[in-house]
């Protein structure tokens, strides 16, 4: 036999080992049609032997001849090996239970949780205005979360009625979880000189439920402490900071409150942001939404901090950042951010 036969011989091999392999319909087979050709006594190797009858100079090409032949077969055997994993994947799909012809499900909401969105919006704000973000322990002492900030011990805001305890251990301090995030600012002040300019966000904790309270909400606090620190500057941060979330348009106004860690103290009103001042339903016709509460830190807070109160003053103010929101998003029941239904969190 010369060259030219064998080259055609093998081309025939490859040619019906093709075929064969279009007619199998599974793997194993295919498998065995496979070996016909290539295994250890298939035709491609009992081909090979007659290569021993050519003369010496022809056996290179013929070898190549044999591996081309091989990686042809090799090529349509694989070819046909994931035609078939395709078929069995979608015969186990179609015998499965799942309806393939309903429609998917869509998009899931990927924007974030609109409280984060909204508490996000709000670090912005302040880091914008060169406020640092400051963090500290959910867990806290009496000390840290009443003491230094001038509560008194017989304050309302101790009772049992609104402030969650912590089980201490035996030879520990008095635990709780935090009711807002002041002793953040507390420990800030313990731990660095003045200036001071920052906020705290983050979750505190309080024993009150309904529509517009959860036991569980955040808050951002902010302080500012330096010389020569006024109500004007108060004022003017306030200002600014309620016009970059509601509106150029929007207008401030402080009713005077009480706070024991702010001397004076105001309750902070902004003009509507739903009819614009003019009276409406949500603003119950004053034209104001109350939204948060502020004033000049008491020196009291100072002489525990370990700052000067003949030296430096400072204001503060804290917000809920679930009443913010609310506003912001039209959102009438705080218990609607918790309850994760994907149908409300889509909208955002
Ligand atoms: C408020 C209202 C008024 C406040 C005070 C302090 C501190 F630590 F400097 F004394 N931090 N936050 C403060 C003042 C918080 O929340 C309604």
């Amino acid at each position: 036999m010369n060259l030219a036969d064998l080259t055609k011989q093998l081309d025939a091999l490859a040619v019906e080992a093709r075929a064969d392999f279009e007619l199998t319909s599974r793997k194993d087979d295919l498998v065995q049609a496979k070996n016909k050709f290539l295994g250890r006594k298939g035709l491609v190797k009992s081909m090979g032997a007659t290569v021993a009858q050519l003369p010496p100079e022809e056996r290179p090409a013929v070898g190549r001849e044999l591996n081309r032949i091989k990686d042809l077969i090799e090529a349509d055997f694989d070819a046909r090996m994931l035609q078939l994993d395709r078929q069995e994947l979608d015969a186990r799909l179609i015998a499965s239970s799942a309806d393939l012809t309903l429609p998917p499900r869509g998009e899931s909401p990927a924007g974030g949780h609109p409280l984060i969105q909204i508490e996000d919006e709000l670090i912005r704000i302040f880091r914008a205005m060169g406020f640092d973000v400051a963090s500290g322990p959910e867990i806290e002492t009496d000390l840290h979360n009443f003491e230094y900030l001038n509560f008194p011990p017989d304050h309302p805001a101790r009772d049992m009625q609104d402030t969650m305890l912590v089980e201490a251990l035996a030879g520990q301090q008095d635990l709780l979880l935090r009711t807002h995030t002041s002793p953040v600012q507390v420990r800030t002040m313990l731990k660095y000189k003045p200036p001071v300019r920052i906020i705290a966000p983050g979750v505190v904790y309080r024993h009150d439920h309904d529509q517009t309270h959860s036991p569980v909400f955040r808050q951002i606090e902010c302080l500012h402490v330096d010389k020569g620190i006024t109500l004007s500057h108060l004022k003017g941060t306030l200002t600014h900071f309620v016009r970059a979330l509601f509106g150029a348009q929007t207008r401030i106004r402080l009713r005077p409150s009480f706070f024991p860690f702010t001397e004076p103290s105001a309750e902070v009103d902004v003009s509507c942001v739903f009819c614009g001042g003019e009276g409406c339903r949500i603003c119950k016709q004053t034209g104001w939404l109350e939204i948060l509460g502020s004033g000049m830190v008491d020196p009291n807070v100072y002489l525990a901090c370990g700052y000067d109160p003949g030296e430096v003053t400072g204001y503060a103010f804290g917000l809920g950042v679930e009443r913010v929101a609310m506003l912001k998003l039209g959102v009438p029941d705080i218990r609607t951010f918790y309850e994760n239904d994907v149908r409300f969190l889509e909208q955002f």
